[in-house]
């Protein structure tokens, strides 16, 4: 029997040959989204990067696009502030959402933002997978579980990904992958499969890239 929420197996040829051409080309800034009424038409899949503040969404963004600078990627939380958009290849959007749990900006503004991203992740109709960013060396935290239960009730699946893998040494990433798992067990929603990352080492990212590029 299959372990659940075991590590996403290396993909076969084919899917890294298609999520390696869905990158291959130049991923383009489409538009930073204020308010729901600013979303681009939902004339394509897309897929988001989820997650607490610092853990490396944009980041992610970059390394699967080969492109450094194309997400705003910064030391300081609370960076991304609006949803941004990019698209790849024209098939796919990719969207970049503003981190929860710690921000470093007033009070309304920070209040305004999260209520943005709720309302973007459960009333977006052609989100087709939420990928869950969660740190190697935190595990998963109480507003990591109070964004899942919200994927729950609005029938969104979402894929953990685990981040900056690089910074763990290999028992406590399985220590911590434990705790994970035990997380994802209560969320009907979630992904059976975790996937391992690390942005800077570039782990992971190819197979990223082929689960993406094959979301029916
Ligand atoms: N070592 C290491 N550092 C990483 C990795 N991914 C991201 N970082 C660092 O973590 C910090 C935060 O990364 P961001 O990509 O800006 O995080 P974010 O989730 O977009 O943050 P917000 O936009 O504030 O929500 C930056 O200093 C990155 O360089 C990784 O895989 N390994
Ligand atoms: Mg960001």
């Amino acid at each position: 029997m299959q372990v659940q929420f075991s590590i996403a197996d290396e993909p076969d040829a084919r899917a890294l040959e298609k999520g390696r051409m869905l990158f291959a080309g130049e991923t383009l800034f489409v538009k930073g989204v204020v308010a729901m009424d600013g979303l681009p038409p939902a004339d394509r899949m897309e897929v988001c990067f989820a997650g607490r503040s610092n853990v490396g969404k944009s980041t992610l963004i970059n390394a699967l696009t080969g492109m450094k600078a194309l997400a705003r990627a910064s030391n300081t939380p609370g960076r991304t502030q609006e949803i941004n958009y990019f698209t790849a290849a024209e098939e796919h959007y990719l969207v970049d959402l503003p981190g929860y749990g710690y921000a470093n900006a007033p009070l309304p503004i920070v209040e305004k933002w999260q209520r943005l991203l709720k309302q973007y992740l459960s009333g977006r109709q052609t989100l087709r997978r939420a990928f869950v960013l969660i740190d190697a060396r935190h595990g998963v935290k109480k507003v990591d579980d109070e964004i899942m239960s919200l994927l729950d009730s609005s029938a969104v699946t979402f894929q953990c990904v685990l981040t900056k893998a690089d910074k763990v040494k290999e028992v406590e990433r399985e220590k911590i992958l434990e705790q994970v798992r035990g997380a994802l067990a209560k969320h009907p929603a979630a992904y059976p499969e975790i996937v391992v990352t690390s942005s800077e080492k570039g782990w992971g990212i190819p197979t990223l890239r082929a689960i993406i590029a094959t979301l029916e």
